[in-house]
């Protein structure tokens, strides 16, 4: 059986809308109230699956959820009609897009009885992320399926925060290896909140089966949370036995490094040091906020965002590096504009699973045909935009649910609409 990596990328949904919801997040803060673009938002997210196709990755696609989320409006005693204004918000907002946070995900190798595990993520923290996990659930129960190589995992206790792979590294000799599964925790983040709770992290750890000798537990540190890494993943990415990380980004840095160096063979570090890229402009520009790949038979590529060669810091440090002999080979560029006003970064709209791809149900698996199919929907009923004050206009509402229900058609996913 083959392992590769597939990413999966969430579809950008037609309520795709900039209402400053994620405290700690700065640029969803920085753009509430703007207008949104959700057909463009889509298309971006779907030209970044075309170009990683291109590079010869394998793609999947999760799908958007149901919105408004009439389920949980109904739970809040309240409906679309007569919701406050934030809670109708709440109950719009298309974050399901950012697939980072849907689940965490230990490949079959890491595991005692050799299944990929997933736990769903319980996002708690943030409440309008807080009512993605049934939608995704539902779907990573579809995609899934086999229980001879997967096993999928309903959300921790809501006692302790979980945000899903964007709190979880694996570094591995080879993907289809045992790999050394890092989980990233927050203690505290100043005025923001620390989103992973170590408890959630250890209990995923359990539930997964990992080599506690394999496992390891390292804090984010409070500087990099309070300067707006509301993820781990917006300050650190792996990808095979390289660590790619902002000198700030744990709170004990040396511990982590060595217990990486003994660990994982063929260990590589790289860390961009603060005088060279600071903080805040490596959480602007989502350096990190990266997809580090490995194309088959091709160089080791990092795809950052355009704002990142925008950053003239991030953009020197980019140069130089590739000048060098460092394992970073080469540099994508996407545009995903809309997704990163509201802080999701090229890394956020994926979830990574080492899988054979045979083993996943073909629904959630594209080719370039297929992302062209999804790319006509989305040109033919997705909003073209969305003022923050009409988000709950009833006709905006109405295409926004029939949109959705196109696609699910269109992918032969009907089943579900409901959730
Ligand atoms: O949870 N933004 C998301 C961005 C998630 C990025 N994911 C990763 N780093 N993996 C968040 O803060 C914006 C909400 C709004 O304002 O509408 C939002 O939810």
């Amino acid at each position: 059986m083959a392992l590769i990596e597939i990413n999966f990328d969430g579809i950008v949904g037609p309520s795709h809308n900039y209402a400053g919801l994620s405290l700690g997040n700065l640029a969803s803060t920085r753009n509430a109230g703007q207008v949104s673009r959700p057909r463009d938002a889509a298309l971006e997210g779907l030209a970044k699956m075309r170009s990683n196709l291109d590079l010869g990755l394998a793609q999947g696609v999760l799908m958007p959820h149901p919105r408004p989320n009439r389920d949980w409006l109904a739970e809040l005693g309240t409906t679309l009609e007569d919701a406050e204004a934030t809670i109708a918000a709440n109950a719009m907002s298309a974050s399901a897009m950012w697939a980072a946070n849907a689940a965490t995900v230990s490949p079959a190798p890491d595991a005692a009885d050799r299944r990929c595990h997933l736990t769903v993520a319980n996002l708690r923290t943030m409440a309008h992320r807080s009512h993605e996990w049934p939608a995704t659930l539902a779907q990573l129960r579809l995609a899934f399926a086999d229980a001879a190589h997967f096993s999928v995992h309903p959300p921790v206790p809501p006692a302790f925060g979980d945000e899903g792979a964007a709190n979880h590294m694996r570094l591995t000799p080879a993907y289809g290896e045992p790999g050394v599964e890092i989980f990233v925790y927050g203690v505290s983040g100043g005025a923001f909140p620390a989103r992973q709770h170590l408890q959630a992290s250890k209990a995923i750890a359990r539930r997964h089966r990992l080599d506690p000798q394999r496992t390891l537990f390292a804090e984010q540190s409070e500087q990099a949370i309070a300067a707006g890494a509301f993820h781990n993943d917006v300050v650190a990415v792996v990808n095979g036995p390289v660590l790619f990380a902002h000198e700030k980004a744990f709170a004990e840095r040396e511990r982590l490094i060595a217990d990486c160096e003994r660990l994982v063979p063929g260990f590589e570090l790289v860390e961009v040091p603060e005088a060279e890229v600071p903080l805040a402009d490596a959480i602007a520009s989502y350096l990190f906020n990266a997809q580090l790949v490995s194309p088959r038979g091709g160089e080791t590529t990092l795809i950052v965002p355009s704002e990142a060669r925008e950053t003239p810091s991030v953009r020197g440090w980019l140069e130089r590096h590739l000048a060098g002999n460092g394992p970073i080979r080469r540099v994508e560029v996407v545009d995903i504009r809309q997704s990163m006003a509201n802080g999701g970064g090229p890394a956020c709209l994926r979830l990574r699973v080492v899988a054979d791809p045979a083993s996943v149900d073909p629904r959630f698996l594209v080719d370039s045909a297929r992302i062209d199919a999804i790319a006509g929907i989305v040109e033919r009923h997705w909003p073209e935009a969305i003022a923050n004050d009409e988000l709950t206009e009833p006709a905006l509402v109405r295409d926004i649910e029939a949109a959705r229900a196109q696609l699910l058609q269109e992918l032969d996913l009907s089943e579900l609409e409901q959730g």
